[in-house]
């Protein structure tokens, strides 16, 4: 297994009880605030575990899926970009995010648009940036992230995400330097040629948005056969309850900024 950057800070938002008006693609159900906050407390207590310090930023109400912070930031060794949402509901929450960015960081970039473009869009891979273009993520907006991480040496790619996927990493996650966990839908355009791909199980798509965060890979719980290939393929799995997540279209990555 390749070695990944070691990571020492995980920023988290707590849900808000407004949580019952997140966006989704399809209405399963209002989400259970005290089902999701006792299954986001196991995803802080298991990036914690790892040595890491993970905060959890209070509950803001006014943003229905601020819980999903990834979204709000690109978070690099060089410095932070701070995204601009395709979504105008959660346009507001790059602010919010922004004094703790700037706590860790001496660079804060943003994008400024007009092009949109959110986290969840994002693989960050040794060699490049992946950007999924998706209903949040534009052109516009991966040419301005290129624009902005160029001195810093990136360089960036676009991926179609496909069709009816929120974002590009609602279907994959990076495992390792060179290694990826993809649904088959995804890899089947040839964006992950070059790595080492691990398929999802069949039925098992929802179990591609993961992290690997140090020596754990964190993943929803319920997707046994994925979890064995993980652990057949040697990494150290750890489980989360995503039920409540999964009705907003959230998932393990979307939880957590992390550098
Ligand atoms: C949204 O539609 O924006 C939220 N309900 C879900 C965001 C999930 N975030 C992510 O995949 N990074």
């Amino acid at each position: 297994m390749n070695q990944t950057y070691e990571f020492r800070h995980a920023v988290t938002r707590k849900p808000a009880a407004s949580i019952t008006e997140g966006l989704r693609a399809i209405d399963t159900g209002a989400p259970d605030l005290v089902r999701m906050q006792a299954a986001h407390n196991a995803y802080v207590a298991t990036l914690r575990e790892t040595g890491a310090d993970a905060v959890e930023l209070p509950p803001l109400p006014a943003y229905p899926d601020s819980v999903f912070v990834e979204d709000t930031a690109l978070c690099l060794p060089q410095g932070a970009v701070l995204m601009r949402s395709g979504a105008a509901s959660r346009a507001g929450e790059v602010a919010e995010m922004a004094p703790t960015l700037r706590r860790h960081y001496s660079e804060v970039r943003k994008i400024k648009g007009p092009g949109t473009i959110e986290g969840g869009d994002i693989l960050v891979t040794p060699k490049e940036i992946l950007v999924g273009l998706s209903d949040r993520t534009n052109q516009a907006g991966v040419d301005e992230l290129a624009q902005l991480v160029q001195d810093w040496g990136y360089r960036v790619r676009s991926i179609t995400v496909p069709r009816g996927v929120l974002h590009f990493k609602t279907d994959c996650s990076l495992l390792d330097g060179k290694t990826i966990l993809s649904t088959p839908r995804l890899a089947a355009s040839g964006c992950f040629d070059g790595y080492k791909v691990i398929h999802t199980a069949d039925g098992e798509e929802a179990a591609a948005n993961a992290i690997r965060f140090n020596q754990f890979v964190i993943m929803a719980a319920g997707f046994p056969d994925t979890a064995k290939r993980l652990r057949n393929a040697g990494y150290e799995v750890r489980e989360i309850d995503n039920t409540e997540c999964a009705k907003l279209d959230g998932g393990m990555s979307c939880l957590s900024l992390r550098f």
